[in-house]
């Protein structure tokens, strides 16, 4: 006859000098492990009982398992609160320091300028929307009025995307955001349109204080019945207003897009030198710092749309975002933008 009631008491008594997890595991692999424990040997002896001895064993054996399975864990807890109460009453462990500040993250001055652009158009009744990165020559150039032999491709040097050939239709990273103006018409039955698109845009530049490689735009668009450039003038004076106060000085300057005519930029006096400083660098003596382009939209392109352009007129704009931070901030060099310094990024 087998002595449960002896050998559960051989085992806890073994158990109960068990005093870390080393020992409990010698101790769980001797009792009960699966192949050679001595508690699951007894169980899997039950076969070898004489019939009418069977049941009774078969119960004092499951019995003496379930017994060192909670007796174990009972120790297990034993063991891991005293450890923990001794921890507590150490001066290792004070739980009632407050924690380790973790650094906040914040939005990239650029975003954050480019949020409020956004919003100020958005008050002037502007919708977003959004236009791809890579893009197709025909919208960057041929729909903006720029065909291949046009020298107006010039002014935008051009990364281009050799692998990414659709048919034959070549891709690049676009260098502004016009083309979603064609997009956006594309998109649109019939006028009034009254929308931006931001977005980031890439040139391959020799870059300067003002100049960067990768930049982003906001493109402005609004086609309808009697559009005329005061309207133009109106929204850009009003949306410098709203990035730059009441105190910056404006000024438009003639210029050339093959997409608009007339064709204009708008500037804001340089904040480093006040006009004053021949050499400046930020400027290059000029006074003032072009912040974006702008135009009516040329006739032919309104045709393009399948619109009357001698019922619909528009303009439209290009606002350069690191421009604008540059200014509200008086930043002097536009590269800190990208080169990841947290201590120039943590001021805004
Ligand atoms: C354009 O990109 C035209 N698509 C703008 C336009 C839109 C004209 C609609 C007419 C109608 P431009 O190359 O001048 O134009 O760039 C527009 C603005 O982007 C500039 O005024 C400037 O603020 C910014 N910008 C241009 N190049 C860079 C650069 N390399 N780095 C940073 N900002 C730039």
């Amino acid at each position: 006859m087998t002595d449960f009631a002896a050998l559960q008491e051989e085992a806890l008594a073994e158990l109960s000098q068990a005093a870390e997890d080393a020992a409990l595991e010698a101790w769980r692999i001797r009792w009960l492990g699966r192949q050679d424990g001595r508690a699951s040997s007894l169980l899997r002896g039950v076969k070898d009982q004489p019939a009418d001895a069977r049941a009774s064993y078969g119960a004092a054996a499951n019995a003496l398992k379930r017994a060192l399975d909670d007796a174990l864990a009972a120790r297990q807890d034993a063991i891991a609160k005293a450890a923990l109460d001794a921890l507590a009453t150490t001066a290792a462990l004070d739980v009632t320091l407050p924690g380790r500040p973790q650094p906040l993250g914040r939005l990239h001055p650029v975003t954050q300028t480019m949020r409020d652009c956004v919003r100020a158009f958005a008050e002037m009744g502007f919708r977003v929307a959004e236009g791809p990165e890579v893009e197709y020559a025909a919208y960057n150039f041929d729909a903006m009025r720029i065909p291949e032999d046009h020298p107006a491709r010039d002014m935008w040097d051009t990364i281009w995307v050799d692998t990414l050939i659709d048919g034959e239709r070549e891709m690049l990273l676009r260098t502004h955001t016009s083309p979603n103006q064609a997009r956006v018409m594309e998109r649109t039955a019939e006028p009034p349109v009254r929308v931006i698109v931001p977005g980031k845009c890439y040139r391959q530049e020799a870059t300067d204080a003002t100049h960067e490689w990768m930049l982003t735009q906001i493109e402005g668009l609004a086609v309808d019945e009697g559009v005329r450039m005061s309207d133009l003038k109106g929204t850009l004076y009003e949306f410098a207003r709203k990035l730059f106060g009441q105190d910056r000085k404006i000024i438009f300057h003639h210029s050339y897009f093959p997409f608009v005519e007339p064709g204009v930029e708008m500037a804001i006096d340089c904040f480093i030198c006040r006009g004053a400083g021949a050499d400046c660098r930020t400027c290059h003596g000029t006074g003032w710092i072009e912040i974006l382009g702008a135009g009516m939209v040329h006739p032919e392109i309104i045709e393009n749309a399948g619109w009357d352009s001698s019922r619909y007129t528009g303009f439209a704009f290009g606002v350069g975002v690191e421009r604008v931070a540059l200014l509200r901030w008086g930043i002097d060099d536009i590269r800190h933008f990208y080169q990841n310094d947290l201590r120039f990024l943590g001021q805004f």
